[in-house]
């Protein structure tokens, strides 16, 4: 008896602290911000439940004080540091180095807005130091099955222009999984991956080209609504915040 007594309590210590660890489990940055760690840096979350994913948080208002903290960055680029001309298989599941430049993965991505409401935000910085940005109140990416469809809209301009909405509803493509509508393989002209369509009017992805560089049409990491076809951002990167 005293051992039966002795194993249920046993069982009890076991499934409350199973139940503790689940709180302890961030889905996004919004979440990490909420727990009262309010410093940008890389932190894990778990956008699919039980499975840690590293990312980095960056807490910052973006202008607002009601709108501080929580920001997940989905993409990311600073310094070329990263090959950003990969394959399906790194585009589904992310690459590269947290600390830098990196891309989260489609399948999180996925994870993370298929049952919540994601606003984004994209950040840019030219080789002169100007800052703007673009915001959509809605993002989200669909699942693997049809493509990773890319549906974003709510424009607000921050001084760059938008060039992702003409994206919205496109599938995503790699050099080795053409699914743009043009007769072309958009990821392999423009040495890229996006949400292409024939093809592009931002390719985030594309090659590091460090400044202006007419050489090559469009294959830099360009936002040709700021600063057309030819000229690579010092710095752009996507990131994601829940709304309610
Ligand atoms: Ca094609």
């Amino acid at each position: 008896m005293a051992m039966m007594v002795f194993l249920v309590i046993l069982l009890v210590v076991f499934l409350m602290s199973g139940c503790s660890q689940n709180v302890d489990k961030p889905v996004d940055c919004s979440d990490v911000y909420s727990s009262g760690k309010t410093v940008s840096g890389i932190y894990s979350i778990y956008p699919a439940g039980d499975i840690p994913v590293w990312v980095y948080c960056q807490m910052i208002s973006d202008g607002n004080d009601e709108d501080k903290g929580g920001w997940t960055v989905i993409q990311r680029r600073m310094d070329g540091s990263v090959n950003f001309y990969q394959a399906w298989h790194q585009y589904k599941r992310g690459f590269g180095n947290m600390e830098s430049e990196y891309w989260l993965g489609l399948d999180n991505m996925y994870q993370l807005t298929r049952n919540r409401n994601y606003k984004l935000r994209v950040d840019l910085e030219d080789f002169q130091g100007n800052k703007v940005f673009a915001q959509y109140s809605s993002f989200s990416v669909g699942p693997e099955a049809d493509g990773y469809i890319l549906h974003v809209s709510g424009f607000t301009d921050g001084g760059a222009g938008d060039s992702l909405s003409v994206h919205n509803g496109f599938m995503f493509s790699t050099f080795d999984k053409d699914q743009d509508i043009s007769p072309h393989n958009c990821a392999k002209k423009y040495l890229g991956a996006f949400w292409y369509m024939s093809c592009h009017h931002t390719n985030p992805n594309g090659w590091y080209l460090w400044g202006e560089d007419p050489t090559y049409y469009a294959i830099g990491n360009v936002w040709s609504s700021w600063k057309g076809y030819n000229v690579g951002m010092k710095s752009i990167s996507m990131k994601i915040k829940r709304v309610s």
